[in-house]
């Protein structure tokens, strides 16, 4: 494979021609050499029992049966149904260890720990129905906690958020045996029909998957991203830079990466302590400096602004550039081959987390009761390092980004404090200054040119007016190629390029991390809420993309998407393109009764025509004015006087953007 089939990213390119110099292997070599079996790729093999594994192969695969008898469509419907399950679990198991962080903060047993944001900690109470007058913060939060873990436990009734969705979303998910109940009943439950004998219907089992896609989406998800909020602040736009030209010649370079926010959190407190910055500055660096690598990054990115080293495939050729101290890692998309990687360098590779050991790496558990003398523990170990470091070379790539939109930013935006809704959302929708709405989120795949499908189409959908919101790698790969500045606004369509010259917003919102996707759900919750489009999530002109994905988690987010009502898109080979009968349930069956569906389109045209298809459609269903580029009602959406004083003092058009405290803003 030529190197620009491996990657768009110049900087990705100078670490992969090092990587061949050195003879360094990375996954991009690795990729090469692993054909995927063809069995398995399209879902039709079975490893469930031991009678097989049942291989469905040949011209009439979808006529055959495994010994046990069951069928292709059986066979990928179990398998899809499996991976949703261990998505779902990653993303819940990680929403649990936050919630248990949140409970040892109330008690005052997690030194280093604070609320450090009590009016997110007090609308999420109010949405759990927990009394807040008279009591403390630390009561408020233990009860938060509380009902938060219980939704792990819970054997029936339903999960606490599932209110949260429009209420015509909930009655269909009632309709269908959908509304799911405990996080870990759901889950266990799928695991259970999966297996040989027991759930042989495609189509149950895969209402199986729906119902265990939302214990994450609107279960451990959205607990996970509410009480990182409670506990590290709910994000507001900030700037920051992103690819691997952030590593620094001078300093110490400390790599975090993987997905829980609770160790990194420390990390940044622990980097700026006076104390640790003087004992670097005794092993002769000018400072510090944190980075981060796929969601643990994105954390820490979009709450304090600390820049991202960049996505998924990023994280050998970090290494690779010999300029990093120490990598530190807790859970999920972390790659064995990281311990092979540092071997090559003087890099410490730190595992932190009690479920992710990896050979070769420096053990240190993360206790959350003792968390920042563990952090600080971890910071010295990197600045001993430091004279350790020989040859290097850092890329010369790094791009500005405006990233930390929440739903609560989003909502301010559009009037402030006083006047927040998102009714300019929905009117720009209604007159056709921005077609629709997309979500772009998800992974790198060594199997498609890194981020090439995610650019590529993210240029498309912009120029057509669709706004673009996005998290976990995909976003990072936008901030990598400038589309998280208020200057692309230049590269969008009329339409959209005036809303976000009113607010001075990128085209291209960074949400958060992979987990935060349920700020997506709980956004689009609150403009069918705010009326004039769909009364429901299904039937909104958006759509969700997952063009470069490669994890179960992914799979989990595109289902629990489709179960609330989002039309959603997978890039690359289809996963289940053996069977045509679960290919037929996923995408048609599942929007005629969800007005959500799933299925898997290889091209960045078929992706793009199929998007503005769904948008063009939902418009059409709701009667709204067909899009035409550059044709809306033309009179100025109005902006009040403290907005207006912004974009005079040239702060709130290109470059510039308004914090909740600075004042109201408006489309
Ligand atoms: S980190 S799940 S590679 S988005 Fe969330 Fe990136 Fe995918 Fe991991």
């Amino acid at each position: 494979m030529e190197l620009a089939d491996k990657s768009i990213d110049p900087a990705s390119r100078q670490m992969l021609e090092k990587a061949k110099a050195e003879g360094i292997s990375t996954s991009f070599d690795r990729v090469e050499a692993m054909k995927p079996c063809p069995i398995g790729r399209e879902g039709l093999c079975c490893k469930h029992c031991f009678m097989g594994p049942c291989r469905m192969v040949g011209k009439n695969k979808e006529e055959m049966v495994g010994i046990c008898g069951a069928t292709a469509a059986t066979i990928a419907a179990r398998g899809v149904a499996r991976w949703v399950a261990a998505g779902s679990a990653a993303h819940s198991d990680h929403g649990r260890d936050l919630a248990f962080t949140l409970l040892a903060t109330a008690k005052g047993e997690a030194h280093g720990f604070k609320i450090k944001d009590v009016n997110k900690l007090l609308k999420v109470a109010k949405i759990m129905d927990i009394a807040v007058d008279g009591r403390t913060t630390e009561q408020v939060a233990e009860d938060v906690a509380n009902t938060a873990i219980s939704d792990w436990g819970r054997q029936n009734g339903e999960l606490t958020y599932i209110r949260r969705a429009p209420k015509k979303r909930q009655e269909l998910w009632k309709k269908y045996g959908l509304t799911p109940r405990g996080i870990d009943r759901e889950i266990v439950e799928t695991m259970h029909r999966t297996g040989m004998g027991v759930d042989q219907d495609p189509e149950s089992i895969l209402n199986s998957a729906l119902r265990t896609s939302m214990t994450d989406g609107w279960g451990g998800a959205m607990l996970a991203t509410d009480i990182s909020d409670i506990l590290f602040g709910t994000p507001e736009p900030v700037k920051a830079k992103v690819n691997l030209g952030v590593l620094k010649s001078d300093e110490v370079n400390i790599l975090v990466h993987g997905h829980e926010p609770t160790l990194s959190m420390m990390i940044v407190e622990a980097s700026e302590d006076p104390e640790i910055l003087a004992y670097a500055k005794t092993k002769g660096a000018k400072g510090i400096n944190l980075a981060g690598i796929c969601c643990t990054a994105n954390e820490i990115l979009v709450r304090q602004g600390i820049s991202s080293a960049g996505n998924f495939l990023n994280q050998e050729l970090a290494i690779i550039s010999g300029a990093v101290e120490a990598m530190i890692v807790d859970v999920q998309c972390v790659m064995e081959a990281l311990a092979q990687t540092v071997s090559h360098f003087h890099t410490k590779l730190i595992t932190t987390s009690i479920k992710a050991h990896i050979p070769g790496a420096t053990h240190i558990e993360f206790d959350e009761h003792r968390a920042i003398d563990i952090a600080k523990e971890i910071v010295k170990m990197a600045i001993d390092n430091y004279p350790n470091r020989k040859a290097y070379t850092i890329p010369d790539y790094r791009n500005d980004v405006m990233v930390g939109f929440s739903h609560e930013y989003i909502e301010y935006m559009q009037g402030g404090h006083y006047r927040g809704s998102f009714r300019p959302l929905n009117d720009a929708i209604i007159d056709g200054r921005i077609m629709g709405v997309v979500g772009m989120v998800g992974c790198n795949n060594p199997r498609l040119t890194q981020d090439q499908m995610n650019i590529n189409l993210v240029k498309r959908f912009i120029e057509n007016d669709i706004l673009v919101v996005s998290t976990g790698c995909a976003a990072v790969a936008f901030g990598k190629r400038g589309y998280l500045t208020p200057e692309m606004m230049a590269a969008a369509g009329p339409g959209l390029r005036e809303v976000c010259e009113a607010i001075g917003i990128p085209p291209v919102l960074h949400m958060g991390s992979c987990v935060d996707n349920s700020r997506i759900l709980t956004v689009l919750s609150a403009m069918a809420e705010e009326g004039g489009l769909s009364d429901d999530i299904g039937g909104m002109p958006g759509v969700g993309i997952c063009a470069e994905w490669m994890h179960e988690k992914a799979l989990a987010i595109g289902v629990y998407f489709a179960a609330s009502g989002v039309p959603v898109i997978f890039g690359g080979d289809s996963i289940i393109g053996g069977s045509s009968k679960v290919q037929k349930i996923m995408r048609d069956d599942w929007f005629d009764k969800l007005q959500g569906s799933l299925e898997f389109l290889d091209t960045e045209d078929a992706i793009f025509d199929r998007t503005v298809d769904l948008i063009s459609a939902a418009r059409e269903r709701l009667k709204l004015k067909k899009y035409e580029k550059g044709k809306f009602a033309v009179e100025k959406v109005l902006l009040d006087m403290a907005a207006r004083r912004k974009l005079e003092a040239g702060q709130g058009g290109a470059g510039g953007f308004m914090k909740p405290h600075e004042g109201a803003g408006g489309l």
